[in-house]
């Protein structure tokens, strides 16, 4: 889609990410918002093409998503799951029954030659989601996790082996050669931005790869707004998933700091969580840091927590 002037360009991972983008959803109108969506989780399983964190985030803003999950439908039935397992097929990977409308969906659409991009876009839509849920490239770029177990495919490291192997390193196939979609590098050239927001996703499994995208990097240093991102890390711990044991097993602490210096200069201001204000050194973070209530229970937090990052952003672009 041209011609929107994209207010805030969002760059989101699965269910901790889509929290805040509901959030930002909320504030901004039609077209003001362009959620860049992490697809180095995709794979291809039981013959389908599955894209969790377009899904986790699409679900999310379609109010649509399993509250205690994360990932998935709400109301979700588990019949072809049960059905699968009878017969002996694979079952560790979850395909609830609604959920698998949307993969048989995308699986037709992308054989039939569509890009993720529009597939997205056309899956959205029918889904009544308004801002933009743009996949990162409609290229492939697969996060291969280099473990104590041996090179892991991400859904078999995350779901299958419960995220358990030690991780020694992260790669990105195909990320060296992908391109950012033009959806993507518009957005963050849009002379209305007022912000670019690095959702509290995992920085190691779910923004990385992003970023390992040589020119949706460059797009993201080159972008005339603030880069802001919020931490995943709360008290010393992931507020979910493995974020904190990653940082463990690749030699860091687990603490904001970490996710702020792993950011390092792509960043233009950090909000870490209230809760580590007190014994926070605001004089170590790379950038201004700013501290906000980061867990996100329920909708009312989602667009408290988005408002302030905008805020944040804005108090970057005009200092006092
Ligand atoms: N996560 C799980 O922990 N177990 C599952 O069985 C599972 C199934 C699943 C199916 C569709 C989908 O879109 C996501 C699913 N996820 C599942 C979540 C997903 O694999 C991860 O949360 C993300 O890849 C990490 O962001």
């Amino acid at each position: 889609m041209t011609g929107q002037a994209t207010k805030v360009v969002a760059l989101c991972g699965g269910v901790g990410g889509a929290k805040l983008a509901y959030g930002l959803s909320r504030l901004l109108a039609d077209g003001e918002l362009a959620i860049v969506v992490n697809t180095g989780d995709d794979f291809e399983h039981l013959g389908l093409h599955i894209s969790p964190d377009i899904d986790s985030v699409t679900y999310a803003l379609a109010e649509l998503d399993d509250p205690e999950r994360g990932w998935g439908r709400r109301g979700e039935s588990w019949r072809f799951m049960e059905a699968l397992g009878e017969l002996g097929g694979e079952t560790w990977f979850q395909l609830g029954d609604l959920d698998l409308a949307t993969h048989i969906e995308r699986t037709r659409r992308l054989a039939a030659g569509e890009s993720l991009s529009s597939v997205t876009e056309g899956l959205c839509r029918k889904l009544g989601v308004r801002a933009r849920i743009l996949p990162m490239s409609d290229a492939s770029v697969r996060t291969v996790v280099e473990s104590d177990q041996g090179s892991l495919a991400f859904q078999h490291y995350f779901v299958r082996e419960r995220c358990a192997p030690r991780i020694r390193g992260l790669h990105f196939e195909g990320a060296e050669t992908a391109q950012p979609t033009a959806a993507v590098l518009e957005a963050l050239s849009s002379d209305a931005l007022t912000a670019v927001v690095i959702c509290p996703s995992n920085p190691y499994l779910s923004v990385d790869p992003m970023l390992a995208v040589p020119d949706l990097r460059q797009a993201v240093a080159a972008a005339e707004a603030p880069v802001v991102a919020v931490t995943p890390i709360v008290g010393g711990r992931a507020i979910k998933g493995p974020a904190d044991k990653i940082m463990r097993e690749l030699g860091h602490a687990p603490s904001p700091l970490t996710v702020a210096q792993h950011y390092g200069a792509l960043i233009d201001g950090f909000v870490a969580d209230v809760r580590d204000a007190s014994g926070t050194d605001a004089g170590a973070y790379p950038t201004p840091v700013t501290f906000a209530d980061t867990i996100m229970k329920g909708p009312a937090e989602r667009k408290r927590l988005a408002w302030e990052v905008m805020c944040f952003a804005e108090s970057l672009r005009s200092p006092a």
